[in-house]
């Protein structure tokens, strides 16, 4: 068979279900864009490369997944952030009208062009570590305009960069001003105008919800679902955050990809995902960042098998995280998910949590020859370090994107 790329003389982490933890003198084989063979140099089928590239005993692993992103917004909180040193909770600034209306304000401020500018450092850091696959979230624009505007604004990024893009319209993020004490009216606004608008602009992948004393209801949350199920979108949630409210069990009724965040989630709440298939999206930067101290139920979900993803949640008032591998380092060290489990959740896991398991997340023949290629040669490293990047190079679609 005539292929493109041959990397060879590789330790594979294929991340494939159930195959082994690494594959000594691994060989992948690229077509079209997409792995024709990736496996032990001995029993690849036979093939005539173009090019080959001799790896020299690096690992490679699947391209990294950031499956939970709110990349698009304008403005910091670094002023927050030091009211938080200074003893205010994020409710509090919450409630005062900070928050995540004030990021509002800034987003609805700036242009398409703006926020694409804006986005593109955070991009690039990300890139940088081997991401090859990112969900960015809308939430910040709050109105049918600002929204849209967002999601176009994400899905700019995908022609900006070599990297594959996945929107989710997450409207019912907060209340916008002009909507106070209606929240019922906005969730009507969200439902009947802005879902329906960005599914037939087809700027949407996927919906989520903040299901949350300071976001909506279940009952809220259930309306945002009935429209997106009516648009023939997939749903997410941010459930159980800051509180218990069942926002998981009710997202996995509705067959949600993922419910994420987590750290309240009860048993009930852990054999709705389980029943489901929901993947439970993990973001240890948030927890960190806000010093939460309840941990999620990592256990339960091990004990259930419900897939568990890791994700940087980049965002400016709880987590301005654009560090995969630092995510990784988080997710063992404060929520003690093994190494496997790890990064396990930066690519399978995370492609399932976007519904792409079938086109990317692990090193299988037929998915997209998305890869990270690694100056080490223990996947453990990759996880164990802070603060250091041993990228060696990075391929999307059977493309070399990146080498130092
Ligand atoms: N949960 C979070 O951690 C972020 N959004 C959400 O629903 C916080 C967003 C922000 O504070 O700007
Ligand atoms: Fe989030």
């Amino acid at each position: 068979m005539q292929c493109d790329t041959l990397w060879t003389h590789a330790r594979l982490a294929s991340m494939r279900e159930g195959g082994p933890w690494v594959i000594e003198d691994g060989v992948v084989v690229a077509r079209g864009g997409r792995i024709f063979y990736a496996g032990p140099a001995s029993e690849a089928p036979p093939f005539v490369a173009a090019d080959t590239v001799d790896c020299g005993g690096r690992l490679i692993t699947p391209g990294l997944i950031d499956c939970h992103t709110h990349l698009i917004h304008a403005g910091d909180r670094a002023g927050e952030f030091q009211a938080r040193l200074n003893g205010a909770s994020y409710e509090e600034i919450a409630r005062a009208g900070g928050g995540i209306v004030s990021t509002m304000a800034a987003t609805r401020a700036a242009s398409e062009d703006e926020l694409v500018t804006l986005a593109l450092p955070r991009l690039d850091a990300l890139i940088a570590e081997g991401v090859t696959t990112i969900e960015i979230k809308s939430g910040y624009g709050l109105s049918l305009e600002h929204e849209l505007k967002s999601l176009s604004a994400a899905r700019r990024l995908e022609h900006e960069r070599d990297i594959a893009v996945t929107t989710t319209l997450l409207a019912a993020h907060a209340l916008p001003p002009e909507f106070k004490r209606d929240a019922d009216g906005y969730i009507a606004a969200v439902a009947d105008e802005m879902i329906p608008a960005a599914a037939a602009a087809g700027l949407a992948d996927a919906v989520d919800a903040f299901c949350e004393g300071i976001g909506f209801t279940p009952t809220q949350v259930a309306r945002v679902f009935a429209a997106a199920e009516k648009a023939k979108l997939p749903v997410k949630l941010h459930a159980e955050q800051l509180s218990n409210l069942s926002g998981a069990a009710l997202a996995a009724h509705h067959r949600a990809l993922s419910a994420d965040h987590l750290e309240w989630l009860d048993a009930a709440g852990v054999a709705a995902m389980a029943e489901a298939g929901t993947v439970a999206v993990l973001l240890p930067g948030a927890f960190y960042f806000t010093r939460e101290t309840k941990l999620p139920p990592v256990q339960a979900l091990r004990d259930a098998n419900v897939p568990i993803a890791l994700a940087t949640d980049c965002n400016p008032g709880t987590s301005p995280l654009t560090s995969i591998l630092l995510t990784l380092n988080m997710g063992a060290t404060l929520f003690r998910m093994t190494v496997e489990e790890c990064l396990a959740g930066v690519t399978r896991n995370a492609a399932r949590a976007l519904g792409r398991g079938a086109v990317t997340g692990t090193l299988e023949t037929g998915k997209s020859c998305d890869l990270a290629i690694w100056d080490v040669a223990d996947p453990a490293v990759l996880v164990y370090r802070i603060g250091f990047n041993p990228l060696h190079a990075r391929v999307r679609e059977g493309r070399w994107t990146k080498s130092f």
